[in-house]
């Protein structure tokens, strides 16, 4: 296959985000006109002789146009240059590394971070040969520091991080990443390409779990990898191909068909866990909120320069310690008691025991009184008397 039949299609650059989420990556099919990519259930495709491959086509493994829909849409909306699908969005990390770093190098990663990212590095990528120190995102000192000149190939920041929420800032940390011959990538997971754009603050890759905002509807797992140039392009198509953990078409499909109202769907995430931070911060049981919109948050000023608003995650620490923290997650109704993020549902859980059990322990490990809200989009009011209830023990 060549690689360049591939290229997703140009992105829309003139266009608005609303317009590019809903037209860019894909024009209706010629031959039915069909609005919505078809879901192209076939593994492979004919060949007119030997090498003779319509549009490129060759094997679903390294193309699929259900799949090139997606890759085109997410590359316009995150402004860069290929996008590439993923079955996960632990996949798509590990492609990144094995396409970016060979055995020996070390990577910078955050001391707050999903805690299947942090065990990807602990216990997957190291046997491999790459070693990583942890660091705060939201301290651009630190993660200096923590650069081993001439071995560090990756700085990785989450931002927003998870669970805590803290902030940093892509320009600031674009330029260490670079002076040290470094590359930067983001996990912009939290806040969603409507939010913030990691390539155009100076990133190098960008990095999703499709699985949350992006898909949108808590029905995908997903991931996936967007570059601004053409040589890290190359090396993520080639192991793409040659690692082979990519989504299927249904998949697909899913992750594509979300990622047209993202940008209805943020607004309203944002309008509702505002109202929550508001609901929260006045709540006698509550220690403290964590949401990057509070004037008081540490990252409060960088996020209002790179971010468009906060996002939907908000984490909150009770007075009552642990058990408090999981009678909250086990009392709440409306908001469902489950791992994940960023569908359209509310959800509540204690990262602690749940989707941080893997750092308890190590540096990484979350505060037992923690308690991590996705705010989805149902009635505002509805979310507000469920936390009440849950807070109040009722
Ligand atoms: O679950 P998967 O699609 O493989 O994505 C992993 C991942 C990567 N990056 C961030 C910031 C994430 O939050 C996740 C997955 N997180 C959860 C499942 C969770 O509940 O936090």
């Amino acid at each position: 296959m060549s690689e360049q039949q591939h290229r997703s299609t140009e992105p829309f650059k003139a266009q608005g985000f609303e317009t590019r989420a809903i037209h860019a990556g894909y024009e209706p099919d010629p031959t039915t006109g069909a609005v919505i990519p078809p879901i192209y259930a076939t593994s492979t495709y004919k060949q007119d002789g030997v090498g003779g491959l319509r549009g490129g086509y060759e094997y679903s493994r390294s193309a699929n146009p259900t799949r090139t829909a997606l890759e085109g849409a997410l590359a316009s909306l995150e402004e860069g240059e290929r996008a590439f699908a993923f079955a996960s969005g632990l996949a798509a990390e590990d492609t990144i590394v094995r396409a970016l770093c060979r055995p020996g190098d070390h990577a910078v990663i955050p001391d707050d971070a999903y805690g299947g990212t942090f065990r990807l590095f602990d216990k997957v990528e190291q046997s491999w040969g790459l070693e990583h120190s942890p660091a705060a995102v939201s301290d651009v000192d630190a993660v200096r520091a923590a650069i081993r000149p001439g071995r560090t190939r990756l700085v990785w920041v989450e931002t927003p991080t998870n669970p805590l929420l803290n902030i940093g800032d892509i320009e600031a940390l674009a330029a260490v990443a670079h002076e040290a011959g470094a590359l930067l990538v983001v996990d912009n997971t939290f806040a969603s390409p409507y939010l913030q754009q990691p390539l155009t603050l100076g990133a190098d890759v960008v990095v999703h779990s499709t699985t949350k905002y992006v898909g949108g509807h808590s029905d995908v797992v997903g991931g996936a990898v967007v570059v601004r140039d053409l040589e890290t392009a190359d090396a993520i198509t080639f192991h793409q191909n040659a690692m082979g953990a990519v989504p299927g078409p249904f998949d697909s499909f899913l992750t594509h068909r979300g990622l047209k109202t993202l940008a209805v769907r943020m607004d309203r995430h944002c309008d509702n866990a505002e109202l929550v931070v508001d609901f929260l911060s006045r709540h006698p049981s509550v220690e403290q909120v964590i949401y990057p919109g509070l004037e008081e948050h540490p990252g409060h000023a960088v996020a209002s320069r790179q971010m468009k608003r906060f996002g939907g995650m908000v984490s909150f620490r009770v007075t009552g310690g642990e058990a408090q923290a999981l009678a909250v997650c086990e009392r709440a109704e409306v908001f469902t008691l489950a791992e994940s993020l960023g569908g359209i549902e509310s959800l509540i859980e204690h990262p602690g025991r749940m989707t941080h059990a893997s750092v308890a322990g190590t540096d990484l490990e979350v505060p037992s009184d923690l308690v991590r809200l996705s705010v989805g989009i149902e009635t505002a009011d509805d979310l507000l008397a469920d936390l009440d209830r849950a807070l109040s023990g009722g």
